[in-house]
């Protein structure tokens, strides 16, 4: 194909003849010739050793019994030697912590936190320093830890440090093990760890853990595992049911309308971004409070290589596609990103693909008005807006009561971050509630995307790829959206 009948193609698919700065760069002659045509690999396999299996074309391998089908022991790009890749859980901060002797100490802070759900959404549920989920504590297997925990909520509390084979009376089990951190004190926990893996930390109180308690405790091995990753993502998972018109949620209900990952429901979730041809983990961590979670990654085959309690011998790995990750399990997932694109990652139970589901209670007619708003004033409740009983257009169909419309303002939050950059512009309408999106990205593209300052279209990384590994006659752009 000559490379003006490649430049046509990609005008087609990609529409993105506008776009300013990186586009003019990639339709230029000099990129055209860069880029081998649609459907050759790029850039070229050095894989053969792998046993068929290539780490940059989806791809298996030959024989089941080998050790690098489905990529199973393909190892990344980084070494070993350069210690374990540091653990990136998306929207969730790490707590820091201080050296005194050889002891790491964490300062840990129980209270009560806003945290915004959906751009402009903003919930009251219980966290840690400011943050639900509660700030990240990373260590290595082999510290001694020291974590002082002072309780800013207006009620007892306990921290259990979930999995850590540790002296029980520092384990947290509420009044089982000890007496009850009073709001304002403050209690020390300390203890050495000589586990590994996937572990947190939570309210050993329910309705606390209901209001979200809880954080990651990532304990990463004194010695990388083999074959060492390039990323090492971290999702959380949890279920609130806050009825319309609230901003609390009812920590004892038996079901559940709103859905966080890291604290986001999708589109708010950040994406997960990798280079093509990386080994990635993702740990899963269900803390929903009684919802099981069907955890379904697109477009590829991972091997799940640990649980909450350890690392999986090799010989028990199981590749999947789907994982069920029960009530207050971890997972991990472990595969070659060889497939470039957006994929979506998902709880696959229907209703946990949408957010603010609720029963049919009718419109939602006072506009913008919480539950707090009315017991302030009892005698002058919000007004009434009854125009907006119009917008019940499908009955039956509750999602439309809290706002499933989205604003400017929310799109314009949605498309501020620079992890969503060059996806389509309809991506927003279908990463809802327990979703978010892994972007398997080439060096060139993740470099525009993560740590360039260029401008970038809508649209513009996503028609690229299919420019460049899949078929652009058949591709059509996505719609011009609102915003
Ligand atoms: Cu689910």
């Amino acid at each position: 194909m000559s490379n003006n009948e490649q430049r046509r193609r990609f005008l087609k698919a990609g529409s993105i003849a506008a776009a300013t700065g990186f586009a003019s760069k990639l339709l230029g002659n000099n990129a055209a010739a860069q880029h081998p045509a649609p459907n050759s690999p790029s850039p070229p396999l050095p894989d053969s050793q792998y046993d068929g299996f290539s780490r940059f074309k989806p791809s298996r391998g030959l024989d089941p019994d080998s050790d690098y089908y489905i990529g199973k022991l393909v190892p990344g790009f980084r070494k070993a030697s350069d210690g374990p890749a540091p653990f990136e859980a998306p929207d969730i901060p790490k707590l820091p912590y201080k050296m005194d002797g050889g002891v790491k100490v964490f300062e840990l802070v129980p209270m009560a936190v806003q945290q915004e759900f959906h751009p402009g959404v903003k919930m009251n549920v219980y966290g840690y320093n400011g943050s639900m989920p509660g700030p990240t504590i990373e260590v290595t297997q082999g510290d001694r830890v020291r974590v002082i925990v002072t309780n800013e909520l207006p009620e007892d509390t306990f921290v259990h440090w979930h999995g850590f084979e540790l002296p029980v009376q520092y384990d947290g089990a509420a009044t089982l093990t000890q007496n009850p951190i009073k709001p304002g004190k403050t209690k020390v926990f300390e203890f050495n760890i000589h586990e590994e893996g996937t572990f947190f930390y939570h309210s050993h109180v329910a309705m606390q853990e209901a209001f979200g308690q809880v954080g990651w405790f990532i304990v990463h091995p004194k010695n990388v595992f083999a074959p060492p990753v390039d990323r090492d993502f971290g999702l959380l998972f949890q279920n609130f049911h806050i009825p319309p018109t609230h901003t609390i949620s009812d920590s004892w209900a038996m079901d559940w309308n709103w859905h966080t990952i890291n604290g986001k429901s999708g589109p708010y979730t950040t994406p997960l971004v990798c280079k093509h041809g990386e080994r990635v983990r993702v740990r899963l961590l269900n803390f929903a409070p009684m919802q099981h979670h069907p955890i379904h990654l697109h477009g590829h085959t991972f091997w799940v290589t640990s649980h909450e309690g350890a690392r999986i011998p090799k010989s028990a790995w199981v590749p999947r596609n789907n994982e069920l990750v029960g009530v207050a399990q971890a997972s991990s997932f472990e595969f070659i990103a060889n497939n470039p694109g957006d994929w979506i990652f998902h709880c696959h139970m229907v209703h946990h693909m949408m957010n603010h589901m609720v029963k049919q209670v009718g419109p939602r007619i006072r506009d913008d008005a919480t539950v707090d708003q009315y017991l302030t004033n009892l005698r002058s409740p919000p007004q009434v807006d009854a125009s907006r009983t119009a917008k019940f257009d499908v009955p039956g169909y509750p999602q439309k009561m809290q706002g499933m419309e989205m604003s400017e303002e929310f799109m314009k939050a949605i498309w501020s971050r620079k992890e969503v950059r060059g996806m389509r512009a309809s991506y927003a309408m279908s990463v809802k509630g327990l979703m978010t999106v892994l972007r398997v990205l080439p060096d060139d593209l993740y470099e525009l995307v993560m740590n360039s300052d260029q401008p970038v279209e809508k649209g513009a990384v996503f028609a690229e790829i299919v420019r460049r590994f899949g078929d652009p006659d058949d591709y059509e752009a996505a719609p011009k959206m609102m915003m």
